[in-house]
């Protein structure tokens, strides 16, 4: 059974994981109108998945475990940006922030000696590793661009093989 401490962090995470899916569903629009950047926007819509399966991994976990996942409501995403850069910024920033949050979430767990929770948020701490990782290799690949047109052609043609994280 759940406390109802670890439940209300638990649903603070859904309503995060819920709002990274929104977040990355708006990029994906928007990228999916720019002109020659279908990969960029198909990893925006896998990413979006993605954070969607984050969020019913938690609200099953949620529920099987006594408690009751509450489903949030959410803010509005960014809806436009000035360029691909400062999507890809948004999306370093918002996964740095997810990742305070998971690193909070498994501090609560701990306190309230709820082991199975803490373990279970392993998972979540792993995925985060990678996906602040691959966030920052992204960033970094389009400051080396800069306003580069071929440099970003080949970026849109890499980003096609780059694997967004685990939804399992
Ligand atoms: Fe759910 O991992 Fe990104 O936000």
């Amino acid at each position: 059974m759940l406390s109802k401490t670890i439940q209300e962090a638990l649903n603070k995470q859904v309503k995060i994981e819920a709002q990274s899916s929104q977040v990355y569903l708006a990029m994906a629009s928007w990228a999916e109108i720019q002109p020659g950047i279908d990969n960029i926007t198909a990893f925006f819509y896998r990413h979006s998945d993605e954070e969607r399966m984050h969020m019913l991994k938690l609200i099953h976990f949620i529920n099987e475990r006594g408690g009751f996942a509450v489903i949030p409501q959410l803010e509005a995403p960014t809806l436009t940006f000035p360029s691909i850069k400062h999507a890809f910024k948004e999306l370093l920033e918002h996964e740095m922030m997810v990742s305070e949050s998971i690193n909070n979430l498994v501090d609560i767990a701990l306190q309230e000696k709820d082991y199975a929770s803490y373990n279970f948020l392993q998972w979540y701490v792993a995925e985060q590793i990678e996906e602040e990782a691959l966030a920052r290799t992204l960033n970094d690949k389009l400051e080396l661009i800069g306003d580069d047109k071929g440099g970003m052609y080949l970026f849109d043609k890499d980003i096609l093989t780059v694997s967004v994280g685990g939804g399992e």
